[in-house]
């Protein structure tokens, strides 16, 4: 899996010539490549449902993913979704950090009912950092999904 994942990131970026991104070493030619992280985004899992379960998680820990599709013109339609259900370790504070390739990405943490936690979404390229302390008797879910970018963006989350 992990290798088709890799295959799949590769072949989207090949080709892709233009620096559009925050990565100010991006230039023609460069194919980035992620090293996967302790865990990775395994499709589908676009809705709650068929959210993928990562289980109990203590820092620090890495997911590393790539979102098939942006949104477009101000919608999520043509979004690829990545959900993820977990549990943290403690009910000490934990810190996501989510780091970004080719997108404009957010990511947000609801409560097993799919009601909205905290949101991280920020306008604009920037890295995005959440801060928060969660139950650990309970599950939650971690949605990570692409507002803007190109189709086969690259994430990946540290949780510190
Ligand atoms: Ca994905
Ligand atoms: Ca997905």
């Amino acid at each position: 899996m992990r290798s088709l994942l890799a295959l799949l990131a590769l072949a989207s970026l090949i080709g892709c010539a233009a620096a559009g991104d925050d990565d100010d070493s991006a230039s023609p030619g460069v194919v980035y490549q992620l090293t996967p992280g302790d865990a990775v985004d395994a499709e589908p899992n676009d809705s709650v449902a068929a959210a993928q379960d990562l289980g109990v998680l203590t820092a620090p820990f890495s997911l590393t993913g790539s979102s098939l599709g942006c949104g477009e013109n101000g919608t999520w339609d043509t979004a690829d979704h990545d959900w993820f259900r977990f549990s943290p370790a403690s009910g000490d504070p934990i810190t996501l950090d989510l780091s970004m390739w080719e997108g404009d990405l957010d990511m947000a943490v609801l409560d097993s009912d799919g009601q909205l936690i905290v949101d991280g979404a920020t306008a604009g390229l920037d890295d995005e950092t959440l801060q928060i302390a969660l139950d650990p008797e309970a599950s939650w879910l971690l949605r990570i999904r692409c507002w803007q970018g190109k189709p086969g963006a690259l994430w990946r989350l540290r949780l510190r």
